[in-house]
């Protein structure tokens, strides 16, 4: 044991310089005031300290008991572990930015909108789905599913479809199709008419006329409402009556007004207006096409050129935003068999293989 004396103006002052130096564990042996030969009084303390600690702190040594080596470890442990959990933290929120980051990437590098994939990553926050990359594929893919709408054929409901679309898309071709169709393919052979308001476009009574020839179905060509009518009525027994009309572009005011005269008929049957989508349709051109064409309240869109493209992105988009459902692909040139009718299925087996192209 050390003894030293420490000098204050009061004792407790003294004690206290004690304390600083040597930490709690001192004793104290003695304690007087005293006046100093300057004619000061002041307060002299004695106080016994182990060598250990006058040895660590004459060594310049900062003074730590048992226990405060303790703590201080633990306080080292929990710091380490919270660096690393900040690291791992750190390093998953990258990860998943990074998977995310690139699964947008190609899902808009494929057509599909960004404010869709936003609206679809912002409810898997949190979730398990953004931590791995496949999983995330095949969510998405789950979803377009999901969104994507099929228009069942209904074989025993008299029906009566008009097919609207820009020109070239595919109208008529398609049309003379789902003719053949209903007139011979399915088990049972239904009556079937066309009716062209395509007086327009050079050869169009002669192509529709051809199809019809073949397959020796009623073809009639009208070309005003007063006539339309009429037709309509004679053909009421008719199973099948499709409708085919001039091609329009989305800019074509005129032609649209008279088309939509056609549909306002108050004919027994309902109409169902059908716009005829390409595959190969431009990003840029939908909302125009859209925005025009929902004039004539859409009940389907049938797709066309499914060969001429492998990418399907831009026409997924489309109908994922427009909720419109589907009713036949077209899938090439050939009368009656390049027709299918609308599958999920073959639109995402294709998206996909267009996916996994990269
Ligand atoms: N490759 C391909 N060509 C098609 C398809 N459907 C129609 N066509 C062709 O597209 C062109 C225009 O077709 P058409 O039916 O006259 O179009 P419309 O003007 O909309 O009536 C014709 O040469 C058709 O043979 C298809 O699914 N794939
Ligand atoms: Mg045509």
């Amino acid at each position: 044991m050390i003894q030293e004396t420490f000098v204050a103006s009061n004792p407790t002052q003294a004690y206290d310089l004690a304390v600083k130096k040597y930490g709690t564990s001192i004793s104290l042996i003695s304690a007087r005031q005293i006046k100093y030969d300057d004619g000061v009084l002041r307060s002299e303390i004695t106080i016994e300290v182990s060598t250990e600690i006058y040895t660590q702190v004459s060594l310049g040594k900062k003074i730590i008991n048992e226990n405060d080596v303790e703590t201080s470890t633990q306080i080292k442990e929990l710091q380490a572990q919270l660096t690393s959990m900040k690291n791992e933290i750190h390093q998953e929120i990258q990860n998943e930015h990074k998977i995310i980051a690139k699964v947008k990437a190609l899902f808009i590098k494929k057509g599909i909108s960004p404010h869709w994939l936003e609206s679809m990553f912002r409810t898997l926050v949190g979730t398990d789905m953004i931590e791995n990359e496949t999983l995330l594929v095949s969510y998405l893919l789950e979803e377009i599913d999901v969104a994507l709408k099929v228009k069942e054929e209904n074989l025993t409901q008299p029906k009566m479809i008009m097919f609207v679309g820009s020109t070239g898309v595919g109208k008529t071709t398609t049309i003379a199709k789902i003719a053949a169709r209903y007139a011979y393919l399915l088990e049972q052979e239904y009556k079937v008419a066309l009716v062209n308001l395509d007086t327009f476009k050079v050869g169009a009574i002669e192509q529709l006329n051809h199809y019809s020839d073949i397959m020796q179905i009623e073809h009639i060509v009208v070309s005003d409402v007063d006539a339309f009518k009429e037709t309509l009525e004679k053909l009421s027994n008719y199973d099948v009556i499709l409708i085919d009309t001039t091609g329009m572009s989305p800019y074509d005011t005129e032609k649209f007004v008279q088309t939509t005269q056609f549909v306002k008929n108050d004919s027994a049957r309902d109409m169902e207006v059908s716009l005829v989508l390409p595959a190969t349709v431009k990003y840029e051109d939908m909302e125009d096409i859209y925005q025009n064409f929902s004039f004539f309240n859409l009940t389907s869109v049938v797709i066309t050129k499914f060969d001429e493209t492998k990418h399907l992105g831009s026409l997924l988009n489309f109908m994922l935003l427009y909720n419109l459902p589907m009713s036949y692909f077209s899938v090439g040139q050939e009368v009656p068999d390049d027709l299918l009718v609308a599958d999920k299925e073959y639109l995402l087996e294709r998206f996909i293989g267009d996916i996994d192209a990269g």
